[in-house]
């Protein structure tokens, strides 16, 4: 199995490239990536960061790829500088994905309510395009309303079924992240998603308050990760969504500012061992 993460790398701040190739890697996939851009930090929460868009560089390296004969089992997109990459990620997928290999887009906009620096609504209108082609998409809360132009806010369950008919129209399986919802009076955070034969189910772990950056990439990268094992897309959502709960549970007892990223570093171990009975 081979997977390519096409993603900036943020050189601080554990997002993007350096949370997706660690995850994927050690769940025993080759990892290949395409920077998309270099950062200094990510863009949520610092100032001052800089920002080197690579796309100059990009035909070039799809070139040499070409000529080795590169092909892909997976192919996920994270964080695109501009529209142009999202039209330079529709022609990656032409032509390194194998026939019956699967694209997940993670539609990395924005979060809790609003968009990140650096986007606009036409960004959003060519994202709309990018899940169109995706065989799977992963939008946080956030992401999904943009996507469906649903007003960001509380939902109910039903409010959440509604959110993934939406989705639904635009990709056959998206998995949505961040639903907050109430079970015997406790406020638990879910998972939306749609499994294989169109059916919407969810799975909820713990709610930890506060605001936990990175946690959508800690969640898409061990997705990926399972899938390409192997995993049943049930298991896999149950896993990533595990594993994303135990690192902010530690990031919460380190006490580090959330701007820093997940401590999931600290929870592989037991995001492989998930894995290896899954696999079994
Ligand atoms: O975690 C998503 C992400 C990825 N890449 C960059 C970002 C963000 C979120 O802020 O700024 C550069």
């Amino acid at each position: 199995m081979r997977v390519l993460a096409i993603n900036d790398i943020s050189c601080v701040g554990k997002c993007s490239l350096t949370v997706a190739l660690p995850i994927i890697s050690a769940a025993g996939i080759t990892c290949d990536i395409l920077p998309t851009a270099i950062l200094s930090t990510h863009t949520g929460g610092f100032r001052g960061y800089t920002f080197r868009d690579l796309s100059e560089d990009i035909p070039a390296v799809l070139k040499h790829w070409k000529s080795l004969g590169l092909q892909y089992d997976f192919i996920i997109s994270g964080y695109l500088g501009s529209i142009a990459q999202i039209e330079m990620v529709k022609s990656v997928k032409d032509d390194f994905l194998k026939k019956n290999g699967t694209f997940i887009v993670d539609p990395v906009m924005g979060d809790n309510g609003i968009l990140y620096s650096h986007f606009a609504q036409n960004f959003v209108n060519e994202m709309k395009g990018l899940c169109e082609i995706a065989d799977v998409i992963v939008p946080n809360l956030t992401e999904a309303c943009f996507l469906t132009a649903t007003p960001y806010g509380e939902f109910d369950e039903q409010g959440y079924d509604d959110l993934l008919d939406k989705l639904k129209k635009l990709c056959a399986r998206p998995s949505v992240t961040g639903c907050d919802i109430v079970e015997n009076g406790c406020t638990r955070s879910a998972v939306f998603y749609t499994d294989e034969n169109g059916t919407t189910k969810k799975y909820s772990t713990e709610k930890i308050s506060g605001a936990f950056h990175g946690a959508g990439d800690v969640y898409g990268s061990a997705l990926v990760g399972a899938l390409a094992r192997g995993v049943h897309l049930d298991d896999a959502v149950r896993i990533a969504a595990e594993f994303t709960k135990d690192s902010i549970v530690q990031t919460k007892k380190d006490a580090t500012e959330p701007r820093y990223g997940l401590n999931s570093e600290s929870q592989m171990f037991r995001f492989l061992s998930a894995l290896e009975k899954a696999t079994k």
